[in-house]
């Protein structure tokens, strides 16, 4: 019990429906981390690494079912369908909860309820929001408590009074047919049941930070986007944040991280957050980003000392990992770690790994989840309670023929038009195929909260709203040859784009108008110690009219789906880009 009354009253009215055993308030110290991972230990909830090479962290296996976020059970229920839009699935709020109730209901008999009062936001900045989630898993409590601020510094944020977003959790019977992430924007309220995975069961991540907090934005005036956030300082020293945007497992931590080439001497990378940035316009008429995260909640499969090293040494200790191989010598392993896995590996369900089975001894969605602090390159700001000041926005996606290295849009219409159009390649963050060529409008399309033609419409004002607003760029990485090689190395060397995107910030840099946008020519990139040619370059570098032509029906039907809801201004950009694509396609029907 605390000195709030409607929080005591909520979480009654959760213990009349679940029903558990006991309740359990948590506070977030050392000794509570102990006693739970105690009980986890002995539970097998939790098994032990190395604590040598491995100290304080753990595995967990998750049942081979709930390995991803289930974008088919999520539903936004706001009163009206018209306010999730045409890219949510909707619930009426009585017919959801009438249809989940019955599976709350005293699903946490012979269970622990923990109460966990966590905070978005570091404690001292005014953007920090409090929620509180209810659960009885007691590995989602020790995760929020990686992930967020939890505990006693959230409740005293919330004082007697103060708002918070109540989040009711059971695994329940982890059953996928009885597995719901419902969003109740009306009332700032989340229930998720039957499922323990991350992106579906830490309340303070998507649901809160990005499907509700994106409402709360719309109303207040300021933005909560899927989004990392990073410094990168000159050789003179001079730090410039930009923030990023790309769908789930496309690299928002390696880019957060990255380590700069050897042939660009005197850069320095700053990470501030690498998966969600709230904004807002500061008094200097910039828009600054804080992090409202204090974790990583990586994917493991991938990451490597060439690939990210900084992610390496986060996550050597007090970490949690879900659903990697284990070792004989009890430390974790996956797939595109450094070296292959030792005889007498054990894949991520506990089964004996034989490599020539073809089989992957990490699930592909397997995740890391690991204090910021640790990171050995975390901005000296990650916490300042301001946030830092966005230079520039970075769309990107995962293409293998359509995008360009990089462009820079006209202007904010433009380039909230470029988000907008944004389309990506699947991965496996999400349950579902991997490899489909879907729109995810500003990576946000399983993030956004209401309807995402308002959305659009939100940046549009934003924009406006901005006295000196960040430019915007759009990225690809994955560009491929005909032969299906990648034709650009990436990872450290992609601070070759960022020092070209810093330069157009400062004017320094040049570029040419394309079709799409200002593009650098391959003289504009610093290519030096890059054993890139000039074809390559021009690959890298050109606009495929051929491909973008047959872009276009695509894109506008999947923007004809918010019918009226859908701006002019987006409209208008469609058909200027329909236009400078030549005759052929000025056929844009919206
Ligand atoms: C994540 C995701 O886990 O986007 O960050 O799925
Ligand atoms: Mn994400």
């Amino acid at each position: 019990m605390v000195q709030h009354a409607a929080l005591n009253s909520w979480v009654k009215e959760c213990e009349r429906l679940l029903k558990p055993e006991r309740v359990v308030w948590c506070d977030g110290s050392e000794a509570e981390h102990e006693r739970m991972v105690r009980e986890m230990l002995d539970s097998k909830t939790l098994l032990p690494l190395n604590p040598k090479s491995y100290p304080h962290c753990y595995l967990h296996r998750s049942v081979p079912n709930d390995v991803a976020r289930v974008e088919g059970c999520t539903f936004i229920c706001s009163s009206k369908k018209e306010d999730a839009g045409p890219t949510n699935n909707w619930m009426a709020p009585a017919e959801a909860k009438d249809k989940v109730r019955p599976i709350f209901e005293g699903s946490m008999r012979g269970r622990t309820m923990y109460v966990v009062p966590y905070l978005m936001g570091p404690a001292a900045s005014p953007f920090a929001k409090v929620g509180v989630e209810i659960t009885d898993s007691p590995y989602v409590v020790a995760n929020m408590r990686i992930m967020t601020r939890m505990g006693a510094v959230a409740l005293e944020h919330l004082g007697s009074g103060g708002d918070f977003v109540p989040g009711m959790h059971s695994t329940a019977d982890l059953n996928p047919d009885r597995r719901f992430i419902l969003h109740f924007p009306d009332e700032n309220l989340i229930w998720s049941v039957g499922s323990g995975y991350g992106g579906n069961a830490l309340l303070g991540k998507k649901c809160f930070a990005l499907r509700l907090a994106s409402v709360l934005a719309r109303r207040e005036g300021w933005m909560a986007e899927h989004m990392l956030i990073m410094g990168v300082e000159d050789p003179q020293g001079e730090v410039t944040y930009v923030a990023a945007a790309f769908p789930s497992a496309c690299g928002k931590t390696n880019l957060a991280m990255l380590v700069p080439p050897a042939s660009l001497p005197g850069y320095k990378i700053w990470t501030v957050g690498d998966d969600i940035a709230w904004l807002r316009v500061g008094e200097d008429g910039r828009l600054w980003a804080i992090n409202p995260e204090a974790g990583f909640f990586g994917v493991a499969p991938g990451t490597n000392t060439h690939s990210n090293p900084n992610a390496m040494r986060s996550l050597e200790r007090n970490t949690i990992f879900t659903n990697v191989a284990l070792t004989p010598s009890n430390e974790p392993w996956w797939e595109g770690m450094d070296g292959p896995a030792p005889p007498g590996t054990l894949d991520w369900q506990g089964r004996p790994y034989d490599p020539a089975s073809g089989q992957k001894a990490a699930h592909p969605n397997a995740r890391f989840t690991a204090p910021a602090r640790q990171c050995p390159i975390v901005s000296k700001h990650w916490e300042d309670p301001k946030g830092v000041p966005i230079s520039a926005i970075i769309f990107g996606g995962r293409r293998s023929r359509v995008g360009p290295l990089v462009y820079e849009g006209f202007n904010w219409q433009h380039g909230t038009f470029m988000g907008a159009s944004m389309t990506s390649e699947t991965t496996a963050a999400a349950a579902g195929a991997v490899g489909v060529v879907r729109r995810d409008p500003m990576a946000m399309l399983p993030f956004c909260g209401y309807n995402m033609g308002d959305y659009f419409q939100h940046w549009l004002d934003m924009g406006k709203a901005i006295p000196r607003p960040p430019r915007i760029f759009h990225v690809n990485w994955f560009r491929k040859s005909a032969g299906g090689n990648f034709l650009w190395p990436g990872f450290g060397e992609n601070l070759r784009v960022l020092k070209w995107i810093i330069g157009r910030v400062k004017g320094e840099a040049l570029a040419v108008e394309t079709a799409l946008g200002f593009m650098p020519t391959v003289e504009d990139l610093d290519l030096e110690g890059l054993d890139i040619g000039f074809a390559k370059g021009r690959a890298l570098l050109s606009v495929d009219y051929d491909a973008w032509r047959e872009e276009i029906p695509g894109l506008n039907e999947f923007l004809n789906k918010f019918g009226s809801k859908l701006p002019a201004g987006i409209h208008d950009e469609g058909k200027a880009l329909a236009k400078r694509l030549g005759p052929e396609v000025a056929n844009w029907v919206i």
